[in-house]
């Protein structure tokens, strides 16, 4: 089978690899030049455990080749990213569109299509497929067309790919079936055929499932620094409860999905969203929360910001909340920011950020923090203070002070 993957981001990528891996035919499209160069040396620009070796080796065998056009193929898969627009929070559907668009000349009789991109419910019916039958295509007949949302998670993508079950909303019964086929040359998990707009809503609310217990999570964060109680205590004792899943509380909601696809949903039916909305509301305000805290800590001085990644051992900053929290300190204090993930000219080692701080802010979790060098912070700051969002250092040396979200009541 060949392939064709439009948009070679951090699911086109390891999608484009797998398949490449699984003995198809891959072409590997997007609209980067620098990136379609170095992917042709079999270069690549995502942090993902394995991505790199399946590349390098697909590019070798001449199975994999980056482009900056389409070619034709059987299978066509759209995997551009879907923002929302700021004014209404609706889907933005014009980077799919022009994906679309992208592919007509190079489209045939009896090829697939499927959209792998997020998209909010009701999108492949009512904007999608009319650009197909405009170009005299009969979706379900000689044109198979189908939402399958990818549901990975980042740094175990390779993994999750093969073995998640997979959503696959056809237009038609026989577009469901043709999508099947594609995804049947590597994924091992249960491939669940259902209708478009189900797949659709189905995969932004698994997102928004997450966001609301998020939000929850830190809502209770927010009771308990009000009212003198030590959140983390209470959702260790709560989840214990044999259905009881509280989540973390933390710097905000970062990335590209839960940040995102709850207004996708909201966007449809704001009348009805009501949940969906505050949570997001919630979320978004936390930013806020820690810059308050932070201020309470100390009114003014150098505070080292350790990690800006919006997820832990990834370099993915992408709606990452820790630059709206540097950005509102910035005013007031003098900010060095570590991040051992991401490569940044701005950012220094842990030994520069601490030299001199008045308090260490950890924003992510990456496992580097669990467990950081207290000799080197005890000799670099004065009277050591860390205020940990994500809740992850454990025990510190007597000299330091180490706040979190079980003890933010001290500072009232
Ligand atoms: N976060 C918290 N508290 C928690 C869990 C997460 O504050 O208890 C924060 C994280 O710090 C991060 C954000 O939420 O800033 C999102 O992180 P995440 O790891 O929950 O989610 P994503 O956006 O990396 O990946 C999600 C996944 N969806 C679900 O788990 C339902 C993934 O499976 C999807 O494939 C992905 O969105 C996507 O592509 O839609």
């Amino acid at each position: 089978m060949k392939v064709c993957i439009i948009g070679q981001g951090y699911i086109g990528l390891p999608t484009a690899a797998l398949f490449a891996r699984n003995h198809c035919e891959v072409v590997g499209v997007d609209i980067s030049e620098e990136m379609i160069k170095n992917l042709n040396k079999g270069i690549i620009h995502i942090e993902e455990p394995g991505i790199s070796d399946i590349i390098k080796k697909a590019v070798e065998l001449k199975v994999y080749k980056a482009s900056l056009t389409p070619q034709k193929a059987d299978a066509f898969i759209i995997t551009v990213p879907t923002p929302y627009i700021v004014e209404n929070y609706s889907c933005d559907l014009s980077y799919v569109i022009t994906a679309c668009e992208s592919i007509l000349p190079y489209l045939e009789k009896g090829n697939t299509v499927i959209i792998e991109s997020t998209i909010a419910p009701m999108s492949t019916d009512e904007t999608i497929k009319p650009i197909f039958e405009k170009a005299g295509f009969t979706i379900g007949k000689d044109l198979f067309l189908a939402h399958c949302p990818e549901r990975v998670l980042p740094g175990r993508i390779i993994d999750e790919l093969i073995h998640n079950d997979r959503i696959i909303g056809g237009v038609t019964p026989e577009c469901a079936k043709k999508a099947c086929e594609v995804y049947g040359q590597f994924v091992e998990g249960d491939l669940m055929l259902t209708e478009a707009k189900t797949a659709e809503l189905s995969k932004c609310m698994e997102n928004t499932f997450r966001d609301v217990n998020i939000a929850l999570a830190n809502e209770l964060a927010k009771i308990c620094a009000e009212i003198g109680v030590n959140a983390l205590d209470v959702i260790e004792m709560a989840n214990k409860h044999p259905r009881v899943n509280l989540h973390s509380p933390g710097p905000g909601v970062g990335g590209h999905c839960l940040a995102i696809d709850p207004y996708f949903i909201y966007a449809k039916a704001p009348e009805q969203a009501k949940i969906i909305k505050l949570a997001r509301d919630t979320n978004n305000s936390m930013p806020d929360f820690v810059v308050e805290n932070a201020k309470k800590i100390i009114p003014n001085g150098k505070i080292a910001i350790l990690g800006v990644s919006y997820k832990g051992n990834t370099g993915d900053d992408r709606e990452s909340p820790a630059y709206e929290i540097i950005a509102k300190l910035s005013t007031n204090y003098e900010i060095a920011i570590h991040d051992p993930h991401i490569t940044n000219p701005d950012f220094v080692s842990l030994d520069e950020a601490t030299k001199d701080a008045n308090l260490i802010l950890v924003l992510c979790d990456h496992n580097e923090f669990k467990n950081l060098d207290y000799d080197l912070i005890s000799k670099n700051m004065n009277n050591p203070i860390i205020f940990d969002t994500k809740n992850i250092i454990k025990e510190v040396p007597n000299e330091i002070k180490l706040y979190n979200y079980g003890n933010l009541y001290e500072l009232n």
